[in-house]
């Protein structure tokens, strides 16, 4: 620091580490409210993937509540929900004393939550950290002077677990309803001064640091008793600065893989407490430091939440309710495949895996659901319940039956719109549900080109999802083949052709003849090909729009300019799909501009930000920008038409999207769309800034990832791209690029960089 003082030349560079650095902290003035709205709106995740805590920041009585994303009620046979786990209740004695410089943070390229604060003229600071290598939350409190700790820690638990103290640990074992056995024990490690056990807590007098190690587990992944394992993780991990460090490299070695800067803050704003500063945003936006933030806090989030157990649910892992929104579970209409848009694209693609091996390990269960249904129908029609959608019980779909037209049962596998971990799903087919997960195997060789990966793990996916559309496509008088019984989630009728099937079926048989070509699989790619051309595909209506049933219908709302529905399912061709775009197919983009149009930008978190995205397809970065504002307002700001949909989504002070509630997809999915303002590669092309908006006039981004195995760096000026650099780091090379109107053969070999400085000579 003081040779930052001292030479003129480092200052600067002092100043942009700085700044770096304030890119990547939340803080706050005050402590998160211990209620239900202070959890949802101002407390601030941390997690390992598996292991998941809020923090308060509360300074006489703190909590830290934690998770464990595998601790489920419900069964095959019913859906229960994620539950909370238990909270690490921490009271200190004498502390209700006024505080000064109080602060507590999220700094989430490091992913330790802070908080500091001075009373009776003492520093104190704790910190907390959920450990990828050593499996457990760690929360270790220091005081700039010894013995000034007193208090007591207390372990509980949501689910009537056995609770015991004895020495310097806290345990808690039990078990759910459905047998699920869980555990957690808390090991307190103290400096100087005592601790004692008593009743369930543990009280310590004149300590000058504590270390908290809470291990946790369930038997979800083996099946064994947890504790063992939890008691061995608690007893094993490492001194507070090896454990610190260790956490640091690995969270840095996936964080850090992307840079963002997307131009500098007005200085007054960016000295404003995260809070106050999304409010000051909300009225006049101008801080495009806040939205890099939000971006670098996507890929935190997702990082925290996916690692190596389950996916990241409709909260990533993060849940205090025993009976959470929409049971916290995984929605198969968008919720969970959003979750995942910005995995591969920003650069973190182990966080994918997650999401492959539930539907690797779900599929026997989900195929059995089918097979059983199939057997139902031929055996006992009378006996198939029908199934009125939740939005409208106007709407009678025939029961399924999982026959094809010859009365055989079909083969594979298919979807409800709820699913959990057992293999339960709760209301309603969402039947090209099965195409949309099998995308995600797709997407994942696509990026990283890994040919294993393709023919052992997403090959035999996309495969099954090609049978099972095979023998339920149906052939129209034309000889055009379309999904029966379909719905546009999650509204209007029932029908066959309806645009969202459609539009996910061109894409996986698209996708599965690619899969077939790179496999060598010819007379698989020829067919899948003949499919997805024979595929009725997406058509204009009478009002410039795109048809969101096979025709236009006669209602007052659907299908008309005043439909403010929240899912725009009949654009997926344009975002996650590449059928639509404004390059290939310039009339079904234009209709696909005047339904986005329509629909209006206010609406729920997870809506907006896949509006973001669908702009940023269109090529209309401002628009894409407007709809981040939107979306990174505070909830509610928005004004919607007359007559739209009530929810009305936008950010949290601690940064979390709202549907509202709290749901995490919308998180993800505008992360993934700030990448694909500024990197689009669905094309065939990289498309560098194919829709930056005029706010971000000059900035650069370091690490993207491209389809066909490229990294991406980008800085621009004026709007315009100054420079690239483009790695090839897995497949055969090659590259295309196109900057502006330009199109660039970059012919790399692979291993090789090739860095350009425009304009080019
Ligand atoms: C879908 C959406 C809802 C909500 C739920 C979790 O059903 O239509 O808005 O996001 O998932």
């Amino acid at each position: 620091m003081r040779s930052c003082r001292l030479i003129a030349a480092l200052l600067a560079g002092c100043a942009a580490l700085h700044l770096q650095a304030a890119e990547q902290v939340l803080h706050y003035a005050s402590p998160a409210p211990d209620t239900p709205q202070g959890w949802e709106q101002q407390a601030l995740p941390i997690g390992n993937g598996r292991l998941g805590a809020m923090l308060f920041g509360q300074v006489a009585r703190d909590r830290l509540q934690f998770n464990d994303i595998t601790l489920w009620t419900g069964d095959r046979r019913t859906m229960g929900a994620f539950q909370p786990f238990g909270d690490v209740v921490l009271t200190l004695d004498d502390a209700d004393a006024p505080v000064s410089d109080y602060r507590r943070e999220l700094d989430i390229a490091r992913a330790v939550n802070r908080l500091t604060y001075t009373q009776h003229g003492v520093r104190f600071t704790r910190e907390a950290l959920a450990s990828h290598p050593a499996q457990v939350i760690a929360w270790r409190l220091t005081a700039d002077r010894p013995g000034r700790y007193h208090g007591r820690i207390a372990l509980t638990d949501r689910h009537g677990a056995a609770l015991s103290a004895a020495n310097n640990t806290l345990t808690a074992v039990g078990a759910l309803p459905n047998g699920m056995a869980y555990a957690s024990q808390l090991r307190v490690v103290h400096e100087g001064g005592t601790v004692s056990v008593d009743g369930n807590t543990l009280r310590f007098n004149g300590v000058n640091a504590l270390t908290l190690i809470l291990g946790a587990g369930t038997s979800f992944a083996d099946g064994q008793p947890p504790l063992p394992r939890v008691q061995r993780q608690a007893a094993a991990a490492p001194r507070w600065a090896q454990l610190r460090a260790a956490h640091e490299r690995d969270v840095g070695a996936l964080l850090g893989r992307v840079t963002l800067n997307l131009g500098a803050t007005p200085p007054e704003r960016r000295a404003l407490s995260t809070d106050a500063r999304l409010a000051a945003y909300t009225q006049h936006g101008n801080d495009p430091e806040l939205e890099a933030l939000y971006f670098h806090f996507g890929r935190y989030l997702l990082v925290s939440s996916s690692r190596d157990s389950l996916p990241a649910n409709l909260q990533g892992l993060w849940n205090d309710h025993l009976q959470p929104p929409w049971n916290s579970d995984y929605h198969s209409n968008i919720n969970l495949q959003m979750n995942y848009w910005p995995a591969e694209v920003t650069n973190l693609a182990e966080t994918a895996r997650p999401f492959h091996r539930f539907v690797q390990r779900l599929i026997p269960a989900w195929r059995h659901a089918v097979s059983e249904r199939a057997a139902l129908a031929l055996t006992n029609p009378q006996a198939l319940p029908p199934e009125t959608p939740p939005w409208d019980n106007s709407v009678q779909p025939p029961p399924e039956t999982f026959l094809t037209t010859t009365g055989t049962p079909v083969r594979g596998w298919a979807l409800r719109t709820e699913t959990n971990p057992f293999g339960h799903q709760g209301y309603l087919w969402n039947m090209t549900g099965n195409a949309w997960y099998a995308r995600h195997f797709w997407e994942h060789y696509a990026f990283t080109q890994d040919r294993t990966f393709l023919r052992d793990v997403a090959w035999p996916v996309l495969r099954e999802v090609g049978e099972f559309w095979e023998d339920r496509l149906r052939t129209t008088p034309d000889g055009g083949l379309v999904a029966p019984n379909g719905w546009s989630p999650e509204h209007g009728p029932i029908q066959d052709g309806v645009a969202y099937d459609q539009q996910i079926l061109w894409d996986h048989f698209d996708n599965l003849a690619q899969a077939a070509e790179v496999l060598g699989e010819p007379a698989a790619r020829d067919r899948a090909a003949a499919i997805r051309d024979r595929l009725a595909g997406p058509r204009v209506g009478s009002w410039g729009q795109l048809l969101e049933w096979m025709e236009e219908l006669k209602d007052p709302v659907l299908d008309t300019p005043r439909d403010t529905h929240r899912h725009v399912s009949h654009l997926y061709a344009l975002y996650p799909g590449r059928q639509i775009s404004p390059t290939r197919t310039p009339a079904l983009a234009a209709a696909a501009r005047t339904t986005l149009a329509a629909r209006g930008d206010v609406s729920t978190g997870w809506s907006m930000a896949w509006k973001i995205a669908f702009w940023a397809r269109l090529h209309d970065g401002n628009h894409a920008h407007e709809l981040l504002r939107g979306l990174l307002a505070q909830p509610g700001a928005r004004k919607a038409r007359e007559g739209a949909e009530v929810h009305q989504g936008g950010t949290y002070p601690n940064l979390l999207d709202t549907h509202p509630p709290f749901q995490i997809d919308g998180n993800f999915g505008a992360t993934a769309a700030i990448a694909e303002m500024l990197l689009q590669s669905h094309d065939g092309v990289i498309a560098l800034l194919p829709a930056l908006p005029v706010a971000w006039g000059q900035g650069s981004v370091q690490g993207l990832r491209a389809r066909g195995g490229f990294v991406v760096d980008i800085a621009w000026a004026q709007g315009r791209v100054t420079r690239t650099s483009v790695r090839a780091v897995a497949g055969a090379g090659g590259g295309r690029l196109r900057v502006g109107e330009r199109v660039i053969e970059l012919q790399l070999r692979p291993g090789q960089t090739r860095t350009l400085e425009f304009p080019l000579p």
